[in-house]
């Protein structure tokens, strides 16, 4: 079923909008036929598949590419047509709002932090999952204790340098330590479609949670919802299995 149908999933998606606005997740390629879909069969191939199925997101409104097998398990996600592309020269996270300290960190400041790596099931709503994913990056908590939250700093919003996407999290949900600011996906750097060179990584939530193309993270007063959750989607997006309440008896992260 068309993933961006309002009201046929299990979250209500927006329809279609006017071209150049941010639309439903675009996810599919119509120009493929049998024979591309038969190429994913071959391992070696996973890869070039799966950046065939990126292009392809970036410029299919249909939302059927969610139909089409993808070894990795994974679907690309964007609500806009093309993101910039951003790497070690030009990448920048800002961390502002509510602190003691405005911060910004380049990509070889973010690595010569400490790494933490975090094991979890990734889930999107629309119902796959991908067992037991690795990530690592940099506790989102020890940059929150870097640039200081100041008095009244009771959430915290993140921004993408698609410059449209947005994420929240409540500062107690982004103190855990399965909150991360993440570098690397799967073992190696996080990949553009996959959101890189940063993107967050909250494990114990759906996947919407965790902004690709991190740009910005702001303290703020209260809670600020999100793109998707403006849609309808739950504020928290906690998992079912979530640990909501302790972090520290049951989560996956480990210093790495
Ligand atoms: N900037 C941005 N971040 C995003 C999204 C998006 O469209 N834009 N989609 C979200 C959703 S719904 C999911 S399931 C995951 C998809 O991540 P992936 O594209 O790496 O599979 O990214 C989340 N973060
Ligand atoms: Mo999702």
């Amino acid at each position: 079923m068309p993933e961006n149908e309002p009201g046929t999933g299990p979250d209500p998606e927006p329809g279609n909008t006017p071209s150049g606005a941010p639309v439903a997740r675009r996810t599919l390629l119509g120009v493929l036929g049998a024979g591309a879909v038969g190429l994913a069969a071959a391992p070696y191939l996973q890869s070039a598949w799966e950046s065939v199925l990126a292009k392809a997101s970036q410029v299919d409104p249909t939302g059927l590419s969610g139909l089409l097998p993808n070894p990795g398990g994974f679907r690309y996600y964007s609500i806009v047509g093309s993101v910039p592309r951003k790497g070690e020269a030009d990448y920048e996270l800002k961390i502002d709002g509510l602190v003691d300290r405005v911060r910004t960190y380049t990509l070889a400041d973010l690595r010569a932090l400490p790494q933490t790596r975090v094991v979890h099931d990734v889930r999107c709503t629309d119902g796959w999952r991908v067992e037991k994913v690795p990530f690592e990056g940099v506790k989102l908590s020890d940059l929150l204790a870097d640039a200081g939250v100041a008095a009244g700093g009771k959430a915290v919003q993140f921004t993408s340098f698609d410059g449209a996407y947005s994420e929240n999290l409540t500062l107690e949900q982004a103190r855990r330590p399965d909150m991360l600011v993440a570098l690397r996906m799967q073992d190696a750097p996080i990949t553009h479609e996959h959101g890189g060179p940063v993107r967050l990584y909250a494990a114990p939530m759906y996947f919407y949670k965790s902004a690709k193309w991190l740009a910005g993270i702001s303290v703020t007063d209260r809670v600020i919802p999100g793109f998707w959750e403006e849609r309808g989607y739950d504020i928290d997006g906690w998992l079912d299995d979530a640990d909501k309440h302790d972090a520290s008896d049951n989560h996956d992260a480990s210093a790495a």
